[in-house]
């Protein structure tokens, strides 16, 4: 085999037999085949300097190499699901002559569920696809490829959750996890949305959870600029709240995106009056967002003098909280069957 190849499934294989969990497969996996720097990306550069024989040889023994490496990573994916499942259920105790519970009325989706899906459904008819990410991610991911210093007061575990004993592992703070993440799976240009739920270690009140929802979506292209990120916020509001909502930007700092801002918008339910959702300011802060930092789009493998983009950051749960008139925050996790059963 080709001297290249053969460093390339070497270094592979031995890789592969250290790993432990689905994340660090999903970081091989990147750290081979990402779109733009894949490491087997870069060997077939090399096809583009050969000619005649040699080329087809080196094309014909780089493809077999890559189906070898596809199937062992979807293995090692399955085993390691596999022995997640088995000790799940060897911790599980289930008893099969357990009579059934009666089913006294049918259920119905949560409020944050809903303006989840409202939301998925209006991004989804703007173009953007739409994905999850995992809640448990790297310190990579969450900070590190989105240009935050070690330094930075988010990565203080007086802010984020670090999973004990594994200080390179956190629950995530917010999802822009996903951004490097998504352009090393999509490549460019990219207009993606990643809702979901984030962590904070944070003191709560009417407005602020240690658990709630966001609701991200970046675009990159060519030429983005402030009046495409304005323009396509104020239609996914428009599309959840079928009106004009009116906005404020104020100048925000964020360390993956150049410039920053925080968007609020007037409170619906007190109409700018003031209340408990609005700390009684008539404004709601509703996101973070900006144009995404030249240092993100290269740390993804992408030339930021090409390519551009915008991301924002909406809290899923107080567009929840302004739709359904909630407010204090508190009550959507309480649980509580009375005030669940009014949506
Ligand atoms: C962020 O989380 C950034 N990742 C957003 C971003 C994305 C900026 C892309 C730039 C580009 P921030 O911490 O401000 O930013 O949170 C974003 C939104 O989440 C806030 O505007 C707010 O609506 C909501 N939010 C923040 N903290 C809480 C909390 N404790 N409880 C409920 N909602 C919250």
């Amino acid at each position: 085999m080709n001297s290249q190849l053969g460093k390339i499934k070497q270094e592979f294989f031995k890789s592969l037999e250290e790993i432990k969990d689905v994340l660090q497969l999903e970081k091989l996996e990147n750290e081979f085949f990402s779109r733009k720097s894949g490491k087997m990306n870069e060997v077939m550069k090399v096809l583009k300097d050969l000619v005649g024989e040699a080329r087809k040889e080196f094309g014909i023994l780089a493809n077999e190499l890559k189906i070898e490496m596809e199937k062992k990573l979807a293995e090692k994916k399955q085993e390691l699901n596999q022995e997640k499942l088995g000790s799940l259920i060897q911790e599980e105790e289930i008893d099969v002559t357990e009579p059934k519970l009666p089913i006294h009325e049918g259920g119905h989706l949560h409020p944050e569920t809903k303006v989840l899906w409202e939301m998925e459904d209006v991004a989804r008819s703007m173009g953007f696809i739409v994905e999850d990410g995992p809640e448990l991610d790297s310190d990579y991911y969450c900070f590190e490829a989105l240009n935050i210093p070690k330094t930075h007061p988010a990565r203080d575990s007086q802010d984020t959750f670090y999973i004990k004993d594994h200080p390179e592992w956190c629950m995530r703070p917010h999802v822009s996890n996903m951004q490097v993440r998504l352009l090393q799976k999509y490549g460019v240009p990219l207009r993606a949305a990643y809702p979901g739920r984030v962590f904070r270690n944070e003191a709560t009140d009417a407005s602020h959870e240690h658990t709630f929802y966001q609701f991200e979506a970046l675009v990159v292209g060519k030429d983005i600029n402030i009046g495409h990120l304005v323009g396509i916020i104020k239609e996914l509001l428009r599309g959840l709240y079928n009106t004009d909502v009116e906005v404020r930007l104020r100048p925000g700092y964020f360390p993956f995106v150049e410039p920053g801002f925080e968007m609020d918008m007037k409170c619906l339910i007190c109409h700018g009056v003031g209340c408990g959702a609005c700390k009684h300011s008539g404004w709601v802060e509703t996101l973070g967002c900006g144009l995404m930092h030249p240092k993100v789009i290269e740390g993804a493998g992408f030339d930021s003098k090409v390519w551009t983009g915008l991301a924002f950051g909406m809290g899923l749960t107080r567009l929840a909280m302004q739709k359904y008139k909630i407010d204090n925050i508190r009550l959507l996790q309480s649980g509580d069957l009375n005030f669940l059963k009014q949506f």
